[in-house]
Order: structure tokens, then sequence, then C-alpha cells
């Protein structure tokens, strides 16, 4: 007979085994008794005798329906005892969960479609539905296909209001659900690229010439950039937005004296802006590269 033990119960103690027919004075030690079978290292026996699940593991239903362990040791006289245990592991019902796809939209953009929200559910062939309520929720709708998008006639203006608060609810068939507040930001493009400094030193291997300052009316913006143009294959960008030039490149005046480059910086609502630089090598008295 199968033995039934619900999912996602850390630790549950299934049941207590029981020695039968021990002749008198034999006794019984079952913290030595070993667990073979399907999934053995998730279950142990405790010195009482209980069979349980370890305190850091529980069944999911939606991996494993059934279990079949075999279980065996020896009495103080040396009997061996063995049994074979069947579970069925019981489906209980999970809240659903979302991700949505993007948190921005373009200033100006009507009816801009934020992004897709993505319902996870872990039970297989349950439904959901999604709800928007909260301060700006007015502004939005669910399309048929999933997407958070504003409503027709609503025009973002990062000038007037530079982003939207509303919480999403997504709802299983059994009423379970999960509630988030997010802020979906209006994304003016960045305006403006400075580089620190333009010019470098000749004759050093991967000089640093200064860093990419980009304006943004998003004041918490972060940026990608890339490299364009006629001398682009000298130079690369870290991490930290240094432009400098690759580690196995050096400038040399006598050979070229400038550099010219296009930057882009795009921004995390993917709008960008690039800009032309020209980088001045500076003349110095000697000639060997380090
Ligand atoms: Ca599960
Ligand atoms: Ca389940
Ligand atoms: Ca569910
Ligand atoms: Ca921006």
């Amino acid at each position: 007979n199968a033995v039934d033990i619900s999912e996602n119960q850390v630790g549950t103690i299934i049941g207590n085994l029981s020695a039968l027919n021990l002749q008198a004075g034999e006794t019984v030690n079952y913290a030595d008794f070993s667990i073979s079978g399907d999934h053995a290292d998730w279950f142990e026996i405790t010195s009482n005798g209980e069979l349980k699940l370890k305190d850091d593991i529980a069944l999911d239903y939606e991996n494993t329906i059934s279990l079949e362990l075999s279980i065996t040791g020896y009495t103080s006289e040396g009997n061996s005892l063995s049994t074979l245990a069947f579970f069925r592991v019981l489906d209980i019902n999970e809240a659903p969960s979302f991700t949505l796809s993007n948190y921005w939209i373009e200033d100006q953009n009507s009816g801009a479609i934020v992004g897709l929200i993505n319902v996870i559910d872990e039970d297989e062939f349950d439904s959901n539905s999604i709800t928007i309520s909260g301060y700006d929720a007015d502004s939005f709708e669910i399309s048929s296909s999933g997407e958070l998008k504003l409503k027709d006639g609503v025009t973002p203006d990062f000038a007037s209001k530079s982003d939207y608060i509303l919480t999403i609810t997504v709802t299983d068939a059994a009423g379970a659900t999960h509630s988030e507040t997010v802020t979906i930001a209006v994304n003016a493009a960045p305006t403006e690229i400075i580089l620190s400094n333009n010019s470098v030193d000749e004759s050093h291997y991967g000089l640093e010439i200064g860093n990419i300052n980009v304006t943004d009316p998003n004041v918490l913006d972060t940026f990608s950039y890339t490299l364009s143009g006629t001398d682009q294959n000298y130079f690369e960008v870290t991490a930290d937005g240094v432009l400098k030039l690759k580690d196995d490149v050096y400038a040399d005046y006598e050979m070229k004296d400038s550099y010219s480059l296009t930057v882009t910086a795009t921004d995390l609502g993917g709008l960008s802006i690039e800009k032309t630089l020209t980088i001045t090598v500076n003349d110095l008295n000697y000639a060997t590269p380090y």
C-alpha cells in the first residue's frame, strides 16, 4: 500500500518503523538502518525509528509523483530486517508568480507596450488571470497576448510625469494570488556624451583616455557602449565606462597623431546617442613603447 506524502513540506515525518517478531531481549538500532531506492538520499531514519525527509528536503509533485524505497537493517541478534515502502506524492496548489519583461516606456510613445507579463505557475494545467490596480492603473491595460501596455489614448510625457506606479496581480484557478507593485519609467533619450579627456601619450600600451560621461534626463539610467568609425579597432570601453587603448595597442605620434572614433551610448530603455570624438596623441621625447 502506498503512503501519501504532500509536496512542499520540508522534513516531513512519514511514519514509524517497527520491527516485528523480536525475541525477548532482542533490540533494534534504527539509526543504523540503511535506505536505498528512489532518491534514498532525501530520507533519513531517526534513532526512534521515524522515517522522515531530511530537514532541508521537500518533495515536489511536479517532478516526482511516486517513490519506492527499500529499508534494511539488523537486530542485536544479527537477524536481518527489510521492507519495501511505496510513496505517492500529493499535489498541492502552488501560488503563481510573474515576471515583466521590461520596465520602460519611451517618452511620447502613445499606447506604448511595456512588456510581456509572463505568469509562472508550477502546477501543470493551472490557469491564471492577470489584473492591474493601484495609483496609475487607469493608464494601462493588458493586451490579449498578455502584454502590459499603455491605453491607446495615453501619451507618456517625461517632462510632466517621469514614471508610473501600478500593482500587477496574478490569480490561479484555485484563487492563489501573487501581487507586485512595479514602477514603469518613462525613458527619455540621452542628450550628450562628453569624454573627460581627449588626448593620449604616445608609447604606452593600453592607456586609459578618459571617462565617457553621458547626460540623460533619467538620472539613474545606465549605458552600454559601442564603438564605430575609422579608428575604432584601437580602442575599447571598460565596464566602468572608461575609453582606453586596447592592451596590445600604443600610440606613436610620428606614425599617427590623432584618432577618430564614434561612441554610441545606449540607455536601459534602448535609446541611444552617438558622438564622434577626436583623440590627439601627445608627442614625447622617448620612443620605446612600454
Ligand atoms: Ca511543486
Ligand atoms: Ca503543485
Ligand atoms: Ca497554482
Ligand atoms: Ca534614458
